[in-house]
């Protein structure tokens, strides 16, 4: 019943447009299906994304190779082991590809595959997907970090900064969280129109109006929280994810305007930043190889939550590295930065074990599945990062939380900010 007889995989098309793997997982009597996200701003150290450079056809974009192989090597691989047995499918594939980065096969083709068998065996027992992860009972909901200002490589604004975030930190339930950032991004939408400029979204289905500068952004974000009749930093708190990697240059950053600045300097920035705004999450603050950077900002701040998302790509070796370092006290968790299931989990595990929170992260291409939002429940993350109200493959994720806590009813709760 619950061997796999086969592995397929075809090419679908992500929330960019932009093709990817669907992979589909069959035992005797039925399948389940998966689909590999893709990130724009990616940290160098993440797993390989396999794509047919060379097929004009598709602009170089296609991911025809990958699904091949899905088909051929990764099908005849699996053939035979039971769909209950992640971490044994997952090391065969780790194997068979035998390269660091997952180069050979794609990182792509064997998320799709590892996520499809996570579900199918979750399926075949006839168990909700979030009761198949680290935690057995007292599961808890994540808060949201709902981004509702694009900026950066998601959105041809002049933004720098990539992601304007607000969490509703004193939001009792999952619903109550949604309903804060639903009236939030309501009020924000009027004041945008009101300043004559578009509310048109990116491609994490926030704003992204053609603003100048950070400030306006903050400033807009301010308003729409106190319009809302909530506290800035009490009720809800603005988050940031600077993506400093794409802000970066000969040990110097922009984060503000075309204007390179030191290191120093770009502390002070953010603990302005922090002290006017309130804000209480900064993510990627330097870029992915500054360790001594992220160092100095930890020592030089207190009550923030510091995220490591290119520095780390949910990579063990990295985070361990972070650790020793005091880089940041929190991680972004993105499968297809690593390449597997049970890797992932694994970073999971670790990260909890020495105190960081665990955010779970959409990409900015991302698609119909909602398997992290399962994820999130699954491991007692903190929070989860998965867009805006706006697009349906991020509503989707949220949509799956808020069933996941009508089913623990009574039993659910939310997890700890702090
Ligand atoms: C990020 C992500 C997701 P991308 O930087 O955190 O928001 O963006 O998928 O483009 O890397
Ligand atoms: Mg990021």
């Amino acid at each position: 019943m619950s061997r796999i007889i086969k592995v397929k995989a075809r090419q679908v098309f992500d929330s960019r447009g932009n093709p990817t793997v669907e992979a589909e997982v069959f035992t005797s009597s039925s399948s389940s299906t998966a689909i590999c996200p893709s990130g724009a701003s990616t940290g160098s150290y993440e797993a390989f994304e396999k794509r047919d450079k060379q097929n004009k056809k598709y602009l170089g974009k296609s991911v025809l190779n990958a699904v091949n192989l899905v088909n051929s090597k990764i099908s005849n691989e699996l053939k035979g082991y039971s769909v209950h047995s992640q971490e044994r499918i997952d090391a065969l594939m780790i194997n068979l590809d035998g390269t660091r980065q997952k180069s050979k096969l794609g990182a792509n083709a064997i998320l799709a595959v590892s996520i499809a068998v996570k579900k199918h065996s979750a399926k075949i027992k006839n168990v909700p997907l979030y009761k198949t992860f680290l935690v057995k009972k007292n599961f808890q909901l994540p808060y949201p970090l709902m981004n509702i200002i694009n900026g950066g490589a998601h959105a041809n604004n002049g933004l720098r900064i990539q992601e304007f975030m607000i969490r509703p930190d004193k939001a009792k339930n999952f619903s109550e969280a949604m309903r804060i950032c639903f009236i939030v991004i309501q009020n924000l939408r009027k004041l945008i129109s009101n300043k004559g400029f578009s509310t048109s979204v990116g491609d994490e289905g926030g704003f992204a109006p053609m603003l100048t500068n950070n400030y306006q952004a903050l400033n807009l974000i301010t308003k729409a929280i106190k319009k809302s009749g909530f506290i800035n930093g009490k009720d809800v708190s603005i988050c940031l994810d600077i993506a400093a990697n794409e802000l970066y240059k000969k040990k110097k950053y922009s984060i503000h305007s075309n204007k390179y600045i030191s290191v120093q300097k770009s502390i002070l920035e953010y603990r302005k930043m922090i002290q006017k705004y309130k804000i209480r999450s900064i993510e990627d603050p330097f870029a992915e190889n500054d360790w001594s950077a992220w160092n100095k900002l930890m020592k030089s701040i207190n009550n923030v939550q510091i995220v490591g998302d290119d520095l780390y790509v949910t990579n063990l070796e990295r985070l361990k590295k972070g650790f020793l370092n005091m880089s940041s006290n929190a991680i972004l968790i993105k499968l297809n930065q690593i390449g597997t299931v049970s890797e992932t989990i694994e970073v999971i595990r670790f990260a909890q074990i020495i105190g960081y929170k665990t955010v779970i992260s959409h990409r900015s291409g991302d698609s119909e599945d909602t398997f992290i939002a399962d994820l999130a429940v699954g491991t007692n993350s903190n929070q989860i990062k998965t867009g805006s109200l706006a697009r349906s493959e991020r509503v989707a994720k949220y949509n799956q939380l808020i069933r996941i806590e009508e089913e623990l009813g009574k039993k659910a709760r939310m997890n700890k900010i702090h």
